[in-house]
């Protein structure tokens, strides 16, 4: 735990350079990723570690500044919408609507490490609650 702790507080200070993600070269497709949804303004792809039977990740195609929930502005307010709203069409396209779970870690402390704001749609199992 304290190596994920470690790591999760290195990846907010490069956060703060503004540099780009992994998932930029996943958005430009230069590293392969397995696309389940497309449009204009958000991808989902499969996550690299699933943590259940479906884990998929749906992020904005153009960050905008949004490396993580809490920097979210006015602005944001549509893609933040688009974005929970495209994660139930994703969910009933993976058979899952019966049961499943958005989650968004949000900072070190909730062990994000990707700054490219992103929900994860997790199902396909039974949950346990609370999270951890
Ligand atoms: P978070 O901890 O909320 O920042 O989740 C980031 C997720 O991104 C994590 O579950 C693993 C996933 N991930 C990281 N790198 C890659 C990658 O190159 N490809 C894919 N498909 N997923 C990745």
């Amino acid at each position: 735990l304290a190596d994920e702790e470690a790591a999760a507080k290195a990846a907010a200070a490069v956060a703060e350079t503004g540099a780009p993600t992994i998932f930029d070269k996943i958005i430009k497709k230069e590293i392969p990723a397995t696309i389940v949804y497309e449009d204009a303004k958000v991808l989902a792809f499969r996550d690299i570690n699933p943590q259940a039977p479906v884990h998929i990740l749906l992020i904005p195609k153009i960050r905008d500044g949004l490396t993580q929930l809490s920097k979210a502005e006015p602005r944001h307010a549509e893609i933040l919408g688009h974005m929970l709203y495209t994660a139930k069409v994703v969910a009933e396209g993976e058979g899952i609507s019966e049961g499943y779970r958005i989650v968004i870690n949000n900072g070190p402390s909730a062990c994000q490490s990707v700054y490219h704001l992103h929900l994860h749609i997790i199902g396909g199992r039974q949950m346990k609650w609370p999270a951890g």
